[in-house]
């Protein structure tokens, strides 16, 4: 069986206590590697590691930083097939969307900040005759990532690369459910030159490894995505020791179309909004709402797509529907239909685990999944279900759908369909979002602020927003007396 090791102070090196966890492949159902079951003595070495490397990182220049960085986006994408193949095994994913999205997007991670600090400029304040202003940035010390199972590599590196750009030590720990990626990752980093001790990452469950990382003292902030009520508890932990905390949490986001749509478009667009990655991505439409006077051709040409899908052994090309990521999140999405059921839904497409011949029959594998005739306040239409669920609903006015879209404790993102952009700009300045795309999904520039509102989340990711956040800020005024 493999083993997964931890990357402290620049070995892989096995947990402490010696103990193990099982890492399941979803698609077949079947244990295929074990993880380390890091305690709070693997935690405190890493931490050790970080703290002694930081004072030639942070030193370093912001050359030396953006040329390794550069180095590590370059082996990401020469290793970019072993790492899809992994990506996929451990997480159910279709292999070539880990190919076509995951994976380009880690490189392109690392590369994007180490281009972004060579580029960084800061502000200086003139005060006429009087002084000058500048503002100095600096690196915080050992910072603290911890992020999901979804999409395993692309936010383990979205969180690495920019707090490694500013200077900072990691100590990192990916998902226990999809830890392969960022084991993969260590070894990249060995082979691209990373100094011993500048990224560790400590693989185990996150109410251990995860609260020890988020209340060790010596780590000064904490770089979070994943659910609302994990996000709470990070925060109750780290929130009285004033450390910086940035949240990316969940979402239940409203794709709006509007009859002045393009419809095929929007049709096309939708199916990946509800369905990419089993709709486990938080950016995914969960609840669509549409225009009553399109709502019949609408459901029509969406549910001809929906039940076109295949559904299976996320190696084969074929697949665009893989495996769930684990038997129990399988388990709380059946549960989330049965309760949709219950509240009156109407089932359109649909709604049983699915049995794929061979040898996936095992896997943890579900149907798309489109629910109609439900209210926008029950609990299917407030709650984030992360899985390939979606409910349709007609809206009359731009009025009573923004009362709809917002009705949720969540703002991450929403998606309006329509060709008046007065009414698009309108819509946008009044939904409950921290990103709002109009007639398109999943567009992305890396230099744009990313992050959600009310329980989505708190702070932003991307460009400048990450920079700024794994620095500390200095006003130096010098007067000219
Ligand atoms: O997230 P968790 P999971 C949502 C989605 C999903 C739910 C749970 O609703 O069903 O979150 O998913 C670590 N202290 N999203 O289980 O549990 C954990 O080990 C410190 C939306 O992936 O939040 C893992 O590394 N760390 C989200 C990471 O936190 C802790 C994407 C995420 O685990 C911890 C994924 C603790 N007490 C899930 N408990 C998005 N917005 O993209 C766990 N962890």
């Amino acid at each position: 069986m493999d083993k997964i090791f931890n990357y402290i102070n620049g070995e892989l090196v096995e947990p402490l206590s010696n103990q193990w966890l099982d890492n399941y492949n979803p698609a077949i159902g079947e244990v295929y590697s074990l993880i380390p079951d890091s305690t709070k003595e693997d935690v405190e070495n890493a931490q050790k590691a970080a703290k002694n490397a930081f004072p030639i990182w942070s030193n370093s220049t912001i050359k030396e930083r953006a040329t390794i960085l550069q180095r590590i986006a370059n082996l990401i994408l020469e290793r970019q097939d072993d790492l899809a193949f992994a990506e996929s095994v451990d997480n159910g994913k279709p292999l070539a969307l880990a190919k076509k999205v995951d994976i380009p997007r880690a490189a392109t991670n690392m590369s994007f900040f180490a281009s972004a600090i060579l580029h960084e400029n800061s502000e200086s304040h003139q005060m006429s005759q009087v002084a000058i202003n500048y503002t100095l940035r600096k690196p915080i010390g050992v910072v603290g990532c911890i992020s999901p199972w979804n999409l395993p590599l692309y936010l383990f590196t979205w969180k690495i690369a920019p707090a490694l750009a500013t200077g900072n030590t990691v100590v990192a720990k990916p998902s226990e459910i999809t830890p392969m990626t960022a084991f993969l990752f260590s070894k990249i980093c060995i082979d691209a030159g990373l100094p011993k001790g500048v990224l560790n990452i400590v693989h185990g469950l996150g109410a251990k490894v995860g609260f020890e990382i988020t209340k060790h003292p010596n780590i000064k902030a904490i770089s979070f995505t994943g659910g609302t009520l994990t996000g709470q508890k990070i925060a109750e932990v780290a929130a009285p020791m004033f450390k910086k905390l940035s949240l990316e949490l969940g979402g239940k986001n409203p794709n709006i179309i509007f009859a002045d749509c393009d419809l095929e478009k929007a049709v096309s667009s939708s199916v990946l909004s509800s369905f990419s990655n089993q709709g486990q991505i938080c950016l995914c439409g969960s609840r669509i709402f549409v225009e009553r006077k399109i709502y019949k051709v609408f459901k029509e040409k969406f549910l001809k797509k929906v039940k076109s899908l295949t559904i299976g052994d996320p190696l084969e090309k074929s697949s665009k529907i893989g495996s769930l990521v684990s038997q129990q999140h399988l388990e709380k999405v059946l549960t989330h239909i049965e309760v949709a059921k219950k509240d009156g839904g109407i089932l359109l497409a649909g709604g049983n685990k699915f049995i794929p011949k061979g040898k996936c029959s095992n896997g943890y594998f579900l149907e798309p999944t489109v629910f109609e005739g439900l209210s926008y306040d029950c609990s299917t239409n407030q709650e984030e279900i992360f899985g390939p669920v979606v409910t349709l609903m007609p809206f009359d006015s731009e009025e009573e759908v923004l009362n709809f879209a917002n009705s949720t404790k969540y703002g991450l993102c929403s998606m309006v369909w329509t060709s008046d952009l007065k009414r698009a700009n309108r819509m946008s300045l009044k939904l409950d979002s921290g990103i709002v795309w109009i007639n398109c999904w999943l567009v992305r520039d890396l230099r744009t602020p990313f992050g959600g509102m009310k329980e989505s989340g708190v702070g932003r990711e991307g460009g400048s927003y990450a920079l700024n956040f794994f620095t500390e800020t200095t006003n130096v005024c010098i007067s000219y007396d």
